[in-house]
């Protein structure tokens, strides 16, 4: 590489190199990984890809478990110049039909046995090439790459170029694509490794899926960056959790793992005496939750606040006050302002919305040039569709949203998406999704029906109508008829009303 190459990877390599002989990921069947392990499957996997015919620019997409080997073919798009284009294992044949004819990628990787599934649509969306990757790491792309050397030159990048693709729903029901560059990547991971004191002396419970910015940026690389080790577990399992927390010094998860560890008795104080910080985010923690956590262990949980769009842009501090309910100050690099409806910054303890500037801040959404004026201010400033506040003290709560979003165990759901589907189905006059409260994943989805007249729907059929054609975690929970929906006096549907009358509706 040149030494003005802005690739990410190259600073991950610096790593690789130094710290060749060292762990970097023990996975739960207790297989290790060293960082000249990671360095010799991704330059095997970028040799194979590129000899393959994918090109620099071009879009890989990927639906695939999560195992190392998931990780070498990140590391191999990063360092062969491809876009990585993760895509959430939950998703269907439609979501995934628009997902590969919008993102247009070269090579596909599945599952093997979402294969004859996924062949079709990737013909018709002009895919080159579909290989196969397992969670036991076997599959068309792990045979194939074989025969491949494991030397690799990687591709020197320009600061603006993409790394990654990932897509996010909104409010016309729609995705986006949300465009990220190598600079967006580097520019947060550093950010990370100083402001929460990452070393290569830091284990990290690593339980997070790696098809969202949380698992795959947020939490890998700040281990990479340090030089830190991993326990890698295929998915959140709160026995596993508590087991391998012992060893463990930093654990990052969604507010649900941190209900599921309060409401197992084996979570104590002396089963996380070895862990130094635990960090929250992509949906709110409840200070309950903060501190009922802190009775039991002994510790602070740090809250922080991010975005696909944005990756992070607030945290709780490492050393100073923890507040909870709010999600701290902006981190270095990172511009936060309160804004009126007319993008005139708000004064301290007023509510109005987040807006966020920084390096951090993604390009723009992908073929979308009009939707990427409309989300930023004349001066910059990316609107985040969050409501919150800035205190005197410069921490920043969050205290509402103003785009419809629920957010459910940390995964979010568009209800325009979800009422899309419902309206469609025989029987229905139209829908309202909401999000209410709910036990483990802090808010879940709740659909109220309007039937056309004269006509008896059952929940059972629209709950198994919507999870035949979406993601199970945006499948309604419960569904209620009602005659017609509250709206006010321009049309528009009252969703605050509905929140508020079926606001115990989850609650058993
Ligand atoms: C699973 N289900 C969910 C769900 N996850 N329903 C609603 N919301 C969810 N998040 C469904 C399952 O499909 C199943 O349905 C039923 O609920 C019970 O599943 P489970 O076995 O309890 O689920 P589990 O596998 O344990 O998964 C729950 C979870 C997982 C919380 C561990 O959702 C998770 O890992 N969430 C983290 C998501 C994440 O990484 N978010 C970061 C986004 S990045 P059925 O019908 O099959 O029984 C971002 C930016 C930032 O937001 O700031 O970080
Ligand atoms: P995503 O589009 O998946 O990246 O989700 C980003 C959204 O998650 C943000 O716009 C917030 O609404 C929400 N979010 C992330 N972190 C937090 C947090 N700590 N508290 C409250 N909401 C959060």
């Amino acid at each position: 590489m040149t030494s003005n190459d802005a690739n990410f990877f190259r600073q991950i390599h610096q790593q690789m190199t130094s710290r060749a002989a060292e762990v970097l990921l023990i996975t739960d069947q207790q297989q290790r990984y060293t960082y000249g392990d990671a360095d010799a499957e991704s330059a095997r996997l970028a040799r194979f890809m590129t000899d393959l015919g994918v090109a620099p620019g071009d879009r890989v997409s990927v639906q695939v478990e999560k195992s190392p080997a998931a990780l070498w073919l990140y590391l191999a798009c990063l360092r062969a110049g491809f876009v990585f284009h993760p895509l959430n294992t939950a998703y269907q044949s439609s979501e995934l039909e628009y997902f590969l004819g919008n993102a247009e990628p070269t090579l596909l990787v599945c599952d093997s046995a979402r294969q004859d599934q996924l062949q079709p649509l990737a013909d018709a969306a002009g895919v080159k090439h579909l290989l196969t990757l397992d969670a036991d790491e076997s599959g068309s792309l792990m045979e194939q790459s074989r025969a491949s050397a494991a030397n690799f030159s990687d591709v020197p990048r320009a600061a603006d170029d993409l790394a990654a693709l990932l897509y996010s729903s909104g409010t016309t029901g729609v995705p986006k694509g949300i465009m990220l560059t190598h600079q967006n990547l580097l520019v947060s991971a550093e950010t990370l490794v100083q402001a929460w004191g990452f070393s290569s002396a830091d284990r990290l419970l690593h339980a997070l899926p790696v098809f969202h910015v949380h698992g795959l940026f947020v939490a890998t690389h700040c281990a990479l960056l340090s030089g830190a080790s991993m326990r890698w577990l295929p998915g959140f399992n709160t026995d596993r959790a508590i087991d391998y927390l012992r060893e463990c010094t930093v654990m990052m998860g969604v507010p649900t793992y941190y209900t599921r560890l309060l409401a197992s008795e084996r979570f104590t104080a002396d089963a996380c005496a070895n862990v130094r910080l635990f960090v929250s985010g992509s949906a709110p923690l409840l200070q309950e939750t903060f501190t009922a956590f802190a009775e039991r262990s002994g510790h602070r949980i740090l809250e922080r606040y991010g975005m696909t769009e944005t990756n992070m842009n607030t945290s709780n501090p490492l050393h100073g006050e923890r507040k909870p309910g709010t999600v701290g100050p902006p981190l270095p690099g990172v511009e936060i302002r309160v804004a009126d409806a007319n993008d005139q910054p708000l004064a301290a303890g007023e509510i109005g919305n987040l807006q966020v500037k920084g390096r951090n801040v993604f390009k723009g959404y992908w073929k979308l040039p009009q939707k990427t004026a409309e989300d930023f201010t004349a001066d910059g400033f990316f609107n985040t569709g969050d409501k919150g506040l800035i205190d005197d003290d410069g921490y920043v709560t969050i205290v509402g949203r103003a785009k419809d979003l629920v957010i459910s165990g940390g995964l979010n759901v568009y209800p325009k998406e979800v009422e899309l589907l419902i309206d469609d189905l025989p029987g229905v006059k139209e829908s309202a999704v909401i999000g209410a409260p709910h036990a483990d994943f802090g808010e879940a989805v709740v659909a109220v029906v309007v039937p056309l007249p004269g006509q008896t729907l059952a929940e059972d059929s629209i709950i198994s109508a919507v999870k035949a054609q979406a993601a199970s975690f945006k499948v309604p929970k419960r569904v209620v008829f009602v005659d017609e929906l509250p709206r006010n006096t321009m049309g528009k549907v009252q969703k605050n009303v509905l929140r508020d009358t079926y606001k115990s509706i989850l609650q058993s």
